[in-house]
């Protein structure tokens, strides 16, 4: 990732120039490591080329950072919160993401859970709600910026297909498509190359700069925050994770540097027909990275109350 601080300096520079500066000139009004202007250069480049006009921005004002990552989590589909997500999605249109991660868990899968009952919405119609959100998000999110980048981890949900297949069809595990993915697969029934969407599977990690790693989860505690805090006391570093349901924070600092935990919350609805005590206490909810550089980051947690969030200081 490069430096949000020296692409957003080289798009101010173009602003005010009327015109894209070539590489040489840059490097001379920037005091800064050649490989990092490199970087910069490329990125304000493709943003420039884009139609995005973002000024350096000011120290002492809050600004949409050039380099924002949107975390969407838990869906749950088809038991999303349709009139949230319809909502998200139009906040979406409205700023400019570098990357949307979908961290686990946008489908359900109940019909092929151990718990499925026969009221379970049919596979092939759940798939399909989940072609059209996916389709949704990347048109949003490509409203500001067509470079716009797209990562889906896998969930324990979403995990459920391939668990079904090794316990009813084992043997149906090897049959792959013609890009090497297994047909009964997220990758090819969510035809996830051609949307240009880069899938991992259950349990994997995305590292980002800053320290931070993002995962979905295979653990919850009881309290908001809890298992954001054991996964950070386990692992280190700082961490964001979806699958509690919950929005929480933990912050520590020891010898090694400041961390961060941070629990997403969910987009579905918050009324399952099977109530317990722990889905009673659960809350929408997602999050957003901005990067400053390489280094700083802050992360907003939007917190829904009522179906609506506030985001970069509007109401939605
Ligand atoms: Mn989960």
């Amino acid at each position: 990732m490069s430096d949000a601080r020296i692409v957003g300096e080289i798009l101010d520079f173009a602003r005010r120039a009327g015109d894209f500066p070539p590489q040489r000139e840059m490097r001379r009004r920037i005091k800064a490591r050649e490989s990092r202007i490199q970087q910069a250069w490329r990125q304000a480049k493709e943003l420039w080329d884009a139609g995005i006009r973002v000024e350096n921005p000011p120290e002492n004002r809050s600004y949409a950072a050039p380099t924002r990552i949107v975390l969407l989590s838990d869906v749950h589909i088809p038991y999303d919160d349709q009139g949230l997500v319809r909502k998200v999605l139009e906040w979406l249109r409205t700023t400019v993401a570098q990357r949307v991660i979908l961290n686990g868990d946008i489908l359900d899968f109940e019909g092929i859970s151990k718990f499925a009952d026969d009221h379970a919405v049919p596979l092939e119609d759940e798939i399909a709600r989940a072609g059209v959100f996916l389709d949704a998000v990347v048109e949003a999110a490509k409203t500001n910026n067509p470079h716009c980048k797209f990562d889906f981890t896998a969930g324990n949900h979403e995990d459920r297909l391939q668990k079904y297949v090794i316990r009813n069809a084992q043997k149906l595990e090897t049959l792959v498509d013609k890009h090497g993915d297994a047909v009964v697969s997220l990758p090819h029934l969510l035809d996830l190359r051609a949307r240009g969407i880069r899938y991992r599977g259950y349990k994997e990690i995305i590292k980002l700069p800053g320290g931070l790693y993002v995962e979905h989860g295979d653990k919850v505690s009881k309290h908001s925050a809890y298992t954001a805090k054991n996964v950070q006391t386990d692992k280190g570093g700082s961490v964001i994770i979806g699958h509690t349901h919950r929005v929480g924070a933990y912050f520590k600092k020891d010898r090694t540097g400041f961390h961060r935990a941070y629990e997403q919350g969910c987009l579905r609805d918050l009324n399952p027909k099977w109530v317990t005590a722990e889905s009673a206490n659960w809350q929408q909810g997602f999050g957003i990275i901005d990067y400053y550089d390489d280094e700083v980051w802050w992360y907003q947690q939007v917190l829904v109350q009522n179906g609506r969030f506030l985001v970069d200081g509007s109401i939605w």
